[in-house]
């Protein structure tokens, strides 16, 4: 298992494309799909996949992409990963499920202790597993209403929480998310995000910080807020990074009200913003962290880890589920943590950034329509606008993705608008392959590729 942490993907890195994209049997097998797959369900890029590893997908047309979205952040690690594959094959051969809450297993146990040493602070902590991101944040709410008696929960402008009715209470965008799905969750409130690229210039962190914080007080009532819930870097919203001070003055804020502070780290945790926790870039200390996604290399796993005082203030039998903490999941875990920590892939995901970033700003200069270009470690994206304003194109970012899909990168957008390119390698992608993808991009800006006559159904991604 040693030797396997650091082993690297045996499928080739490269990028080849041998059929048009999609090719032949992707759209053959789209076709079954669209005969058989809600319309509600939607695809970004409609080639099948039929094997993946390291940095690319490979499609059963055999067109290998380099993958800038990680599966939208889950496989930082690597697509199968050696160690991952490894662990849920042993895992999956010894027993498949017992839920815990019946008979328990010790991989769930090492799974908290993990947490328990990788999350800020140092104070006594506990943590309670489930299998998504949604379920880690809702669990995260019902915890801190317990803890503190309070219904109020307090979430951002742009943030994206998850799909189930709290969650979606709790995301900002309607479309695709919301819309005719409610009625919501009630005891839900909005508070204004920092987000300097549209904030007024010059607006500080704890400006931002105190906009929101007034609004909460006049319109929540501090007595009554529960949590203050917030995504240290936004995800969906469009990798929104707040101004510098805002995370801190929040979680002060918090300590202050008796409110628990709650970071939503489904998206930004597990070594993708070059920390373990984008928290920690400014020291913030959550009370609750929600985590997924990176967590397990691609089996599904979700966490909330917080103070003991918190987590433990829920009556037994208040927090469980069939499935969460599932014992392959727990050993994919154990596997993929290992991973980062063997190849120190927080310092991958620092030198990620060091090559986006640079090559992202030359080419916002020779491309007016780049207004931002945003991001920590292996989280950037770029923010496109009509030249001159900050009027959102969203057009443009569907033009630029598809022509990356064309040459064989994947590429997700992101963003309230719809109009910002994200990129979230897996934190172990090459040299090679993240400087080709980075060409590839620069290619798609010189030509995008002309609007699609039909266009298809929204896609979050
Ligand atoms: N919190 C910050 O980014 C999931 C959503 C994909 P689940 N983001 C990808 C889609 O369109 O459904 C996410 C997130 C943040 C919570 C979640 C929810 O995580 O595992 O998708 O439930």
């Amino acid at each position: 298992m040693t030797d396997l942490l650091a082993a690297p993907s045996t499928l080739p890195q490269e990028r080849r494309l041998v059929t048009e994209v999609p090719g032949p049997r992707s759209r053959e097998l789209m076709g079954r799909r669209n005969a058989a797959v809600s319309a509600g369900v939607s695809t970004t890029l409609p080639v099948f996949v039929e094997r993946a590893g390291g940095g690319v997908l490979v499609d059963v047309d055999g067109n290998s992409f380099i993958d800038l979205g990680a599966g939208i952040a889950v496989v930082s690690v690597g697509n199968a990963a050696p160690a991952v594959v490894e662990a849920v094959q042993q895992q999956v051969a010894a027993f498949t499920h017992t839920c815990f809450m019946v008979t328990p297993y010790e991989g769930y146990v090492a799974v908290c202790e993990e947490l328990a040493r990788l999350t800020p602070g140092d104070h006594e902590k506990r943590s309670a597993l489930f299998n998504t991101g949604a379920e880690a944040v809702e669990n995260a709410v019902k915890i801190a209403r317990h803890a503190t008696g309070r219904q109020a929960v307090v979430a951002f402008d742009h943030a994206y929480h998850g799909r189930t009715n709290l969650t979606m209470a709790l995301t900002a965008k309607n479309m695709p998310y919301k819309h005719r799905f409610g009625p919501f969750a009630p005891e839900v409130y909005r508070a204004p995000m920092s987000y300097p690229f549209r904030d007024a210039p010059g607006t500080t962190g704890a400006e931002a910080a105190s906009r929101a914080i007034a609004q909460i007080e006049a319109q929540v009532g501090t007595a009554n807020v529960a949590a203050v819930l917030i995504e240290p870097i936004q995800g969906e919203g469009g990798f929104v990074v707040p101004a510098s001070g805002f995370l801190p003055a929040l979680a002060d804020w918090c300590r202050q009200a008796g409110a628990v502070f709650v970071a939503d780290e489904v998206q930004t945790g597990f070594c993708r913003t070059g920390d373990w926790f984008a928290c920690e870039h400014e020291g913030v200390v959550p009370d609750l962290i929600a985590t997924a996604k990176g967590i397990a290399g691609g089996m599904p796993l979700g966490a909330v880890t917080g103070r003991a005082e918190v987590m433990d203030a829920v009556h037994g039998g208040g927090l469980g589920g069939t499935y969460g903490g599932n014992p392959v999941a727990c050993a994919a875990a154990l596997a993929a943590i290992g991973t980062m920590r063997a190849q120190d892939l927080a310092g991958a995901a620092r030198a990620i950034g060091d090559t986006m970033l640079p090559r992202l700003r030359a080419l916002a200069e020779r491309t007016p329509a780049i207004g931002d270009v945003r991001g920590r470690g292996a989280m950037v994206a770029v923010e496109l606008v009509r030249p001159g304003t900050t009027e959102p194109d969203a057009e443009l970012a569907g033009r630029v993705a598809r022509a990356c899909h064309a040459a064989g990168v994947v590429v997700l957008t992101a963003g309230t608008y719809g109009n910002v390119l994200r990129f979230l390698p897996p934190l172990v992608i090459g040299q090679d392959l993240l400087d080709e993808a980075l060409d590839v991009l620069d290619e798609a800006f010189a030509a995008p590729m002309p609007p699609l006559t039909s266009r298809p159904p929204a896609s979050p991604a």
